[in-house]
């Protein structure tokens, strides 16, 4: 039996409604499956406490069919309604919606209509203009749909960073529960913070694996396993995900985590290092070379040792991808990084007012509960008609709010701010008596992606130039695994920052992760200016500042390159632009 988590059960739940549609039933029906599905994602407890429980009640809309579909999937990982409907629906349809724009009432017609059952047919159909010539499809969809299937193939099967470390916690929660107090870590590029993750390493030091493999195999987010060894497993979980976990002796656990954090680059360049001085790194420890057979290691038990006996400092697993770091290391000149701690605030936040799902009161409670002294609200500016853009108007309500909220949280400072829209034509989509008059302004690209390279840039640097604006938000405009990055000149937008003031955003949304680590370094390089932001657009999310800070790191920059590490005052002082 395929046990489901939270995730399973409401990715169920929204392909029920993408079928019902499908089907032709009533929208109203999918819309509260889609709903459903949303509340349970977001839900912070087990879906199965709830219905084991008896409080299936407490999801809104959750009425009876619903309700039992949950039920469902919870106790047999299968619902009746998902199959019946899967039945019903010919493959080819479910097919075509795996192509993102593509909806379910334009996957119905390019079905009836063309017959099309395949992606491929898809693409060359869309290529044909075959698509624009169906009733309402309009050649911008068939663009769109061309370019989602570009993007479709694309994907590398990596997994976005949010999504890894989930994973990784709650298997690491469930083995720490059953096996007692071993040491317990991830390795591998989620240790390192990369961007996308191929799959999650996870290392337990002990000297009795074969409990902690039981309990590895059989933890309920498994849904396959994989490769079950003495000391080694591997299983898939949600999204096929994969994990391998590694059990290593206490003794060698330093030269193990290191050697299984990598990055193999980073451990080859080390290798090296080490034989200059005649000594041998493994897995297991540091020897001297032809002293290994006999056990007798320099060091083995933690990493700073095994770094110490090489002549290094401890190098911080994000800066492990031979970039330089072993040079650095060895002149005792590897930069201080910046971490979560010195962050006293976010400068970019969406709410309900926009396309944010909690209210402004929420974000900020929740900011100042995490220790910030600031938080401004960046909703989005009218251009984005699909997120419901602040009017001028509303703009001045929110005023009133903010005056409330900053009286209930004193000394907590809410911002006002705006991501205001950088247009096609480079024009920002607010007057500048608007931005003049806001704490913080983000300008931000959101259209036009396929402008020349020369365009936009001059359409990026032009409204860095403009005096009001106080960041650029996410510079490439890359979705990881999703959306490739615009052609930008970002030499030309690090420059434009230099000369002007203005701050680069480094964007901790896990599909963003933008501006990207190794540009990071040449702006921090060059003397720009950085700002780390969540982009949260619900509570939970103000957590991404996270990311943006493993950003950062990787991008090798100390606190003194980040504004918001400052204080309000200060941070404030920082946006005057030259
Ligand atoms: P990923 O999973 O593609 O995101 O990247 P990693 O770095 O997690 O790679 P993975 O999972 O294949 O291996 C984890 C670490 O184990 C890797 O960073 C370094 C170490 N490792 C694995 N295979 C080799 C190897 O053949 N040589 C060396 N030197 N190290 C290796
Ligand atoms: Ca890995
Ligand atoms: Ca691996
Ligand atoms: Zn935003």
């Amino acid at each position: 039996m395929k046990k489901l988590d939270n995730e399973g059960v409401a990715s169920v739940l929204e392909e029920i409604g993408d079928l019902l549609e499908l089907k032709g039933e009533n929208v109203f029906r999918a819309v509260t499956y889609r709903a459903v599905a949303r509340a349970i994602r977001d839900l912070r407890e087990p879906i199965a406490d709830l219905v084991a429980q008896g409080r299936l009640a407490e999801i809104p809309k959750a009425g009876p069919s619903v309700s039992e579909a949950i039920t469902q999937l919870v106790r047999t990982g299968e619902s009746k309604r998902h199959a019946e409907l899967r039945a019903a629906v010919p493959e080819g349809l479910i097919t075509l919606l795996r192509v993102p724009g593509v909806g379910p009432a334009t996957a119905r017609t390019i079905y009836h209509e063309l017959k099309i059952t395949s992606i491929d047919q898809l693409e060359e159909a869309a290529k044909a203009h075959r698509l624009r010539e169906l009733p309402k499809i309009q050649a911008k969809t068939e663009e769109n749909i061309l370019r989602s299937i570009t993007a479709l193939r694309q994907r590398t099967g990596r997994s976005l960073i949010h999504h890894a470390r989930a994973a990784a916690a709650a298997m690491t929660a469930v083995l720490r529960e059953r096996t007692g107090g071993e040491r317990i870590s991830v390795a591998g590029s989620l240790r390192r913070c990369r961007e996308t993750i191929g799959d999650v390493d996870l290392l337990v030091a002990s000297d009795d694996a074969a409990p902690i493999m039981e309990a590895f195999a059989a933890a309920p987010a498994v849904e396959r396993v994989l490769a079950k060894g003495e000391t080694k497993s591997s299983v898939l979980v949600a999204r096929g995900l994969q994990i391998d976990l590694r059990v290593v002796p206490p003794r060698s656990w330093g030269a193990a985590l290191l050697y299984f954090t990598g990055s193999k680059e980073h451990n080859v360049r080390l290798r090296g290092h080490a034989l200059k001085k005649k000594l041998l790194l493994n897995e297991y420890g540091l020897y001297r070379v032809g002293a290994e057979e006999r056990g007798q290691e320099i060091a083995s038990r933690t990493e700073e040792e095994i770094y110490a006996a090489l002549g290094m400092d401890w190098i911080p697993p994000e800066l492990r991808e031979d970039h330089g770091e072993i040079d650095a290391a060895l002149a005792h000149a590897l930069p201080a990084l910046v971490g979560l701690a010195e962050v006293r605030g976010d400068t970019h936040t969406h709410t309900s007012w926009t396309d944010g799902r909690d209210d402004l009161a929420a974000m900020a409670r929740r900011a100042k509960a995490k220790g910030y002294a600031y938080m401004a609200v960046t909703d989005h500016s009218p251009g984005l008609g699909m997120t419901n853009g602040l009017s001028v108007e509303r703009i001045a309500a929110r005023r009133a709010e903010i005056a409330t909220l900053n009286a209930e949280l004193a000394p907590f400072r809410v911002l006002i701010g705006t991501e205001v829209d950088i247009r096609a034509n480079g024009a920002l989509d607010y007057p500048d008596d608007v931005l003049a008059g806001l704490d913080i302004v983000s300008a931000s690209v959101h259209s036009a992606f396929a402008q020349t390279r020369d365009v936009m840039t001059a359409r990026i640097v032009g409204a860095m130039r403009n005096r009001f604006v106080t960041a650029i938000s996410h510079p490439t405009g890359r979705l990881l695994e999703r959306r490739e990055p615009y052609a930008v000149d970002l030499d030309a937008v690090v420059a434009a920052a230099v000369e002007t003031g203005t701050w680069i955003e480094v964007n901790g949304g896990p599909e963003r992760l933008d501006l990207p680590d190794v540009w990071i370094k040449k702006a921090v390089e060059r003397g720009a200016t950085l700002v780390l932001c969540s982009d949260a657009h619900a509570v939970e999310e103000l957590d991404w500042m996270e990311l943006a800070v493993a950003t950062a790191r990787r991008g090798w920059a100390p606190p003194e390159a980040i504004v918001n590490t400052r204080p309000l005052e200060e941070m404030l002082a920082a946006r005057r632009k030259r």
